[in-house]
């Protein structure tokens, strides 16, 4: 008998042994898992399978489809609606949530996607991925998108599925962070680290440091020091990493830690920051508190958040937590 654990076996046994892992919410993440191998051999074919380059159409952001964007999406709506495991799914590429056809049965959980995040990448073949987060839907008849709007710490599971020299799958119903890796022959997920854990201290730091001129002062001032080197405050040199992929960054600080900041800046001073709170903030802030790390707006924990709508953006900064810590006091002393 192999060793190796499938996806479908950790689950099972998630199931099994703790409970906290409803039939409907498995059934949800294998769902999600399969979505993510089709989404992965798309991406894989690149020019090969004529899905590079621009879909001509902007999204509900005003920012321009890449044609994987679109094939991610109705790869995940796809896959997703039939199963009577959800009620209703909502997605950066749509304006408004899709709710299950009544063809179908309706099932008791919301799912929020980015179904390719790094859109900037996929034509030049660095890594993307797509983000996941499931919610409870509230009691009561019907849904809405109202039922959305809930603080990311009520989330039941969030992950990722980055698309890079290999194809990982990290998840987290609550109970620590798992990843597994693509079997491309065997053509499933397998366990290949448990109990992910983030260091606490880091010398590693991503932002876009094009943005530099347009920061707040706080941030600035922590860069600085980091910039500063062994000679500066913080005695010791940073290293600097921006991979222009959400998930792809935070993927690097869930390996060996660092920290991972998209601020607000002067460009739009009216929004809150570049990235969206449903789609990306809180699924990778939960999981980078599931593995010790820390994930604040520059001032509160994310997952605290109370969202007021679908598409909320906000200021992202995660990972080592006395970076982390760190930051967020700068911009609350300031
Ligand atoms: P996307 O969801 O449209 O791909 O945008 C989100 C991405 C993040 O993955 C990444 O951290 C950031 O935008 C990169 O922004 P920039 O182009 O300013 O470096
Ligand atoms: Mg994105």
């Amino acid at each position: 008998m192999s060793s190796k654990i499938s996806l479908t076996r950790y689950l099972v046994e998630q199931q099994r042994v703790d409970g906290h892992i409803p039939a409907q919410l498995r059934l949800l993440l294998e769902v999600v898992a399969r979505a993510c191998k089709s989404i992965s051999r798309s991406v894989n074919k690149g020019a090969l399978g004529g899905v590079l380059g621009s879909a001509e159409s902007e999204n509900v952001q005003g920012e321009m489809q890449k044609m994987l964007d679109i094939i991610a999406n109705e790869v995940l709506i796809e896959a997703n609606e039939w199963g009577g495991h959800l009620a209703a799914m909502a997605s950066e590429e749509m304006e408004g949530i899709y709710v299950v056809p009544n063809r179908y049965p309706q099932g008791e959980y919301l799912l929020l996607f980015d179904p390719l995040d790094g859109s900037s990448n996929i034509d030049v073949n660095v890594s993307i991925g797509t983000i996941f987060s499931v919610l409870k839907k509230p009691e009561g008849a019907g849904v809405s998108e109202q039922d959305f709007l809930q603080a990311g710490c009520k989330q039941v599971a969030a992950g990722y599925c980055v698309y890079g020299p290999q194809t990982t799958l990290v998840l987290t119903v609550g109970d620590g962070v798992a990843m597994f890796t693509l079997d491309r022959e065997q053509g499933s997920f397998i366990l290949t680290q448990e109990n992910v854990k983030v260091p606490e201290d880091t010398k590693e730091f991503a932002i876009n440091m094009s943005n530099m001129r347009h920061w707040d002062a706080p941030i600035k001032r922590y860069v600085d020091e980091c910039l500063a080197g062994v000679e500066g405050p913080r005695g010791k040199d940073f290293n600097m990493r921006w991979i222009a992929s959400m998930v792809a960054d935070v993927h690097r600080i869930l390996t060996r830690g660092g920290i991972f900041m998209y601020p607000w800046d002067k460009r739009e001073p009216d929004k809150p920051g570049k990235l969206r709170l449903m789609y990306e903030a809180n699924p990778m802030g939960w999981l980078i508190e599931q593995a010790g790390g820390a994930a604040t707006n520059a001032r509160t924990r994310i997952l605290d958040i109370q969202p007021e709508k679908l598409h909320q953006r906000v200021s992202v900064v995660l990972g080592s937590k006395n970076e982390v810590e760190r930051v967020t006091r700068y911009h609350n002393e300031a």
